[in-house]
């Protein structure tokens, strides 16, 4: 990993705190960059001790997408260039390690989060945004198209309709407008934005984790399954969620009437 720190990791009351650190830059995406988050889905975020993640970005931005001045424009060769392999070398990996995670993720999106940054906030389990933030499908404006699993996500979240009318004409949408949609869990007062969400995180990580990573597996399998394919997969959750140490104490909380003490496994 280089020295340069583009990305922050720290891990807070089992929390993983991931922080996108080209705020100069908008926390644009440059390979470096997208690989140190990259390193830290794999390597930081199994591990056990780590119970969520929390991902927000340095400065007033989230994230404005790929850095521009890296987009190749031409070839090695000086003939056309190869954005598929950008996207498949850098991006692929970073929205497949956080929705093949079995950890929940947090988004607090504290600032613009435009092109590649806006889909790779939807693409975490719960998103919130401070009020002044916005997003942005910024892809249309330069001629490019979606990526990130923006074309899959946004139609599920928000509808055909409003999905293509807002990568199409790559406006602005702010913080409330996403919240009032669909988009986004819920919207944050600035000052608070930090705080509340690190809440969130430290709440999910004292939750039961394997409960919760076959809750994201199952809603990620939602999203292909028949009714009749999904039931017979919550059936088999169900029994794995079963057979957890979390499980049991979760009965024996109740029953005791205390607050159960989930240890995530
Ligand atoms: C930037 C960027 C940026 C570099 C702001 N890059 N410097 C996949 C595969 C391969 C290739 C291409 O892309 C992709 C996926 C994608 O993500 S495509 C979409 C890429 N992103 C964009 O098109 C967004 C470009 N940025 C903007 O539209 C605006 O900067 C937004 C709306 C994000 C924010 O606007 P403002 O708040 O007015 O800030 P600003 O424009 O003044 O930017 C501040 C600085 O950040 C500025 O640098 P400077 O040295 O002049 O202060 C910008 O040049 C720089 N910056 N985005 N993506």
């Amino acid at each position: 990993m280089s020295e340069e720190r583009l990305v922050l990791c720290e891990i807070v009351e089992n929390v993983a705190v991931l922080t996108l650190n080209r705020p100069e830059k908008l926390n644009s995406f440059t390979r470096a960059m997208a690989g140190q988050l990259r390193e830290y889905l794999d390597k930081v975020v199994p591990q056990p001790q780590v119970r969520a993640v929390l991902l927000t970005g340095a400065g007033r931005a989230f994230c404005a997408g790929q850095d521009l001045n890296e987009a190749p424009t031409e070839g090695q060769d000086g003939g056309q260039p190869d954005l598929g392999s950008i996207v498949r070398e850098l991006y692929i990996p970073l929205v497949t390690g956080i929705r093949q995670s079995e950890k929940p993720f947090v988004c607090a999106v504290n600032g613009v989060a435009a092109g590649a940054g806006a889909n790779l906030a939807l693409a975490c389990d719960i998103v919130v945004a401070a009020s002044d933030a916005t997003f942005v499908q910024a892809f249309s404006k330069i001629g490019l198209v979606p990526d990130c699993g923006g074309t899959f996500i946004l139609p599920r979240l928000i509808g055909l309709g409003k999905a293509s009318a807002i990568t199409m004409l790559a406006e602005k949408v702010s913080a409330d407008e996403a919240s009032a949609m669909g988009m986004i869990y819920k919207v944050i007062e600035k000052t608070s934005l930090q705080q509340q969400a690190f809440e969130i995180a430290t709440t999910l990580a004292k939750m039961p984790t394997r409960a919760l990573g076959l809750t994201k597996r199952a809603l990620n399998l939602s999203l292909g399954n028949d009714l009749s394919s999904q039931l017979d997969l919550e059936a088999m959750l169900q029994g794995e969620a079963g057979r957890t140490e979390d499980f049991k104490e979760g009965i024996a909380a109740f029953k005791e009437k205390r607050v159960p003490r989930f240890q995530g496994k």
